[in-house]
């Protein structure tokens, strides 16, 4: 009788709690690419049970989308995207301080992004910024590889490079972010302005332009040189380089959004997000940006940062609202306004 009614109070706590298991569910705004966050999404849901409802956006129309809901987040977590627009929401109060006890497992990039956001954000990879360029179109069209900034000025590549627009993509804004430090502010829009006129297309999405130029839509894509490979191992024509000038880096970050509806669950993703097996999944998705885990092994198509050379990019003055806008307007102004 008595172990009866045990057996009956574990089957109703049982069915209690996966009946909770079962209820949890996550709202996610993803801003890597869609292969990366369509495995997270599966994975997680299978492993936990909890349902994952993920919208796949880019860094700079998730922090517009993150405003507009301010009053009303839809949004638990914001995985992936360049580190600035993460700040920029951290500054805003629209992200939540959270500091995770797996901090300590990350590398010191990651660690600084989430003390200079007060915890409100993580790293959670990096990736160099460069130019993917078609092997094919470079040959037929008797064209040298660009290997500085410099070279891209040149008039051989007129109509021939594309790269986003700074208003929408934070890639873009990363790249205008690392001229101004390598050149100085006037020079780097001197600069801009040159590279205007041999601008074919400002894309909307800072991914846009390598997978036009793997397609041979451009010749030349200012990009993250970690979106190439995945573009090569699809059959297209297209390598990677980084400017022997020096270049910046993203720091990709992720932040809780304050006022999330589902917070125990998004913290639970966020805890699993920083795993080092969690983390792998970018290279398995193709996407081959370096893992803030220094447990997670690394695919031997991530770049070599050693071998890069880098700016010491300033994030924390760079990440700040007032900068960005400031840039991005200038640029409006005195580049984009241009004639070709
Ligand atoms: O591999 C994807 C990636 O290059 O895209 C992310 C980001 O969403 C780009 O956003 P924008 O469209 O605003 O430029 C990068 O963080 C990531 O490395």
């Amino acid at each position: 009788m008595r172990k009866s009614v045990v057996g009956a109070l574990v089957g109703i706590l049982g069915g209690l709690m996966s009946q909770g298991a079962a209820a949890q569910q996550v709202n996610i705004i993803c801003s890597v690419q869609a292969e990366w966050c369509n495995m997270i999404a599966t994975v997680y849901a299978k492993t936990t049970g909890t349902k994952v409802n993920m919208s796949l956006k880019g860094s700079g129309e998730s922090l517009a989308q993150l405003i507009a809901e301010k009053d009303n987040p839809k949004t638990d977590v914001w995985f992936g995207g360049t580190g600035d627009p993460h700040l920029q929401a951290a500054e805003q109060g629209l992200s939540l301080e959270y500091k995770s006890p797996s901090l300590a497992q990350l590398h010191l990039w990651a660690q600084q992004q989430a003390q200079q956001s007060g915890y409100k954000t993580v790293g959670i990879y990096s990736g160099p910024l460069g130019f993917g360029y078609n092997t094919e179109l470079l040959a037929k069209k008797k064209m040298a590889v660009p290997k500085t900034w410099a070279d891209l000025l040149k008039p051989e590549y007129k109509g021939d490079i594309q790269v986003a627009n700074p208003a929408s993509s934070g890639t873009a804004y990363t790249m205008i972010a690392t001229l101004v430090q390598l050149m100085g502010e006037d020079k780097a829009f001197d600069y801009l302005k040159g590279l205007h006129k041999n601008v074919s297309t400002y894309t909307r999405s800072g991914t846009g332009p390598i997978k036009a130029a793997a397609r041979g839509e451009t010749a030349i894509s200012i990009s993250f040189v970690h979106d190439g490979p995945g573009e090569k191992m699809q059959g297209f024509p297209i390598e990677t380089i980084t400017p022997t000038d020096g270049t910046g880096a993203e720091i990709g970050s992720m932040s809780l959004i304050k006022g999330a509806r589902n917070l125990d669950a998004a913290k639970k993703f966020y805890e699993w997000a920083l795993t080092p097996s969690a983390q792998e999944m970018g290279a398995a998705a193709k996407q081959f940006q370096l893992p803030s885990n220094k447990n997670a092994k690394l695919h031997p198509s991530i770049p070599d940062f050693k071998k890069i050379k880098f700016i010491n990019y300033d994030y924390a003055k760079y990440g700040a609202s007032t900068e960005r806008r400031r840039l991005i307007t200038r640029w409006e102004k005195e580049v984009n306004s241009l004639p070709k």
